[in-house]
């Protein structure tokens, strides 16, 4: 259970994040204007789209309804303009350089003022505020340290909530278990996939879920099924908590669950302008309905974004929450536009074979798609594990072969491997391994 006692506040940063929606916009219209200003003033692919837009100057946004009047960015923008060309502020003004890795060889880097990372500190101590992390605990960080913003995201939100950080960083299971254990951690930070590895490696080490210590647990950086959090709950014994962010905007912070409803993910919309848009011509979709998030920076010096094409999949609502945030709340955050393989024909989401496979009885939680041509069609085989090491895999096998067909239209191959077989990650699960 939480202890937070009633003088700790369980909302950061109360004018921010519960302001009224009207005093909100007014405040994103100036924000806005000021981005429009910087990106005319120093990035120059920037400067010259607005201008291509008709767009001279920050006047020439009148309202937050001339928001699709402007161009969009998109992340080969970054990669073309590798490492620095986007900054719109000399690089010897930048205190912090970060990355994701990205699957295209360079990375995607980004940078930070320091007006930037105190902002995305103050965000992450709202976030993690937001998901219940108070004052003293003790926070378990197994994100990696380094490039990633996962690690320094969180470390910075902690400290800055007063509470303990512990840098772990990623690798070293069992040392990871151990520490756990002896430190009495309240809190755990990992990417969902890995918090299961350590959930498995506090099992060996004898440490059961009601045992330990550990009350809450942030974790993000890759999608994940309600399914999935189920699973994490009950392994870990905590409550998961789902964060949302992307290295171009700040890293994690830019949208997180409250623990108070677990319904939504608050979006820091004083920081950041949300669109949804119709991934296939870029046209706004009203609330409510699914397409690309697409996020304009509203406070960055060092790398201002005007509508970044994130290629993530979900819709946003502005339904009042039960925590009694105003903010927007991204829903049905799903995976990416590129995760989505085409099968003989059908669409097919790494999400929706993690559903069936969590949906059924005797079948642990990692598992990988492997894609193949062998002949002239595409072959999905599904790799996954028994829970227990006595399961009957024939059955188990047939089971999810039926399930999988009904629910995806798809005729998956499964392959039910010995336990322990599904190679594990230590940050962001590599769920499709593509042999094509
Ligand atoms: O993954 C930032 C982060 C770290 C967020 C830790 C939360 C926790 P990147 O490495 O730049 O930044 O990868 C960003 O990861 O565009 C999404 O595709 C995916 N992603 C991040 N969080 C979630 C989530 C960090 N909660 C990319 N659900 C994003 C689904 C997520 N996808």
């Amino acid at each position: 259970m939480l202890t937070a006692a009633a003088s700790e506040p369980l909302i950061w940063d109360d004018a921010a994040e519960t302001m009224p929606r009207e005093q909100l916009a007014a405040i994103q219209l100036d924000h806005l204007r000021e981005t429009v200003a910087r990106v005319l003033g120093g990035q120059p692919l920037g400067a010259a789209r607005l201008a291509d837009a008709g767009i001279s100057g920050p006047g020439d946004v009148g309202t937050l309804d001339d928001l699709p009047k402007l161009p969009f960015a998109h992340k080969n923008d970054l990669r073309e303009n590798y490492p620095f060309g986007l900054l719109a502020v000399p690089r010897e003004e930048i205190v912090r350089v970060q990355a994701s890795s990205g699957s295209h060889g360079k990375p995607t880097v980004v940078a930070y003022t320091r007006a930037d990372l105190e902002s995305w500190t103050e965000l992450m101590a709202r976030s993690m505020t937001m998901a219940g992390v108070r004052p003293g605990m003790l926070i378990h960080n197994a994100n990696g340290y380094g490039l990633f913003t996962g690690g320094l995201g969180f470390h910075q939100g902690g400290e800055r909530i007063g509470a303990t950080v512990v840098p772990v960083s990623g690798g070293m299971t069992a040392r990871q278990a151990m520490l756990v254990r002896d430190f009495q951690a309240d809190v755990l930070v990992a990417t969902p996939s890995y918090s299961l590895v350590i959930a498995q490696a506090l099992q060996d080490a004898g440490i059961d879920p009601e045992d330990n210590t550990l009350k809450l647990g942030l974790f993000g950086g890759e999608p994940w099924t309600e399914g999935l959090r189920t699973k994490i709950d009950s392994a870990l014994g905590i409550k998961a908590i789902n964060f949302y962010g992307l290295s171009e905007m700040c890293g994690p912070g830019v949208a997180t669950e409250c623990l108070t409803a677990r319904e939504g993910l608050h979006v820091q919309e004083d920081h950041f302008l949300v669109e949804v848009i119709d991934p296939a011509d870029g046209t706004p979709l009203p609330h409510g309905t699914d397409g690309e998030l697409v996020f304009t920076t509203l406070t960055k010096e060092a790398l201002p974004l005007i509508r970044y094409r994130t290629g993530d999949l979900g819709a946003i609502t502005t339904e009042p929450c039960a925590c009694g945030r105003t903010t927007a709340r991204l829903i049905r955050l799903g995976g990416r536009r590129d995760d989505m393989m085409i099968i003989r024909g059908v669409n097919l989401y790494p999400s929706q074979v993690e559903q069936v496979i969590l949906a059924a009885d005797g079948v642990g939680p990692h598992y990988r798609l492997i894609l193949e041509r062998p002949g002239p069609m595409d072959e999905v085989t599904l790799e996954c594990e028994p829970s227990a090491l006595d399961g009957d895999r024939e059955r188990l096998r047939q089971t999810l072969e039926k399930n999988l067909k009904e629910s995806t239209g798809v005729r998956i191959a499964v392959s039910v491997l010995d336990p322990g077989s599904v190679p594990r990650s230590e940050g962001k699960a590599v769920r499709v391994v593509d042999r094509r």
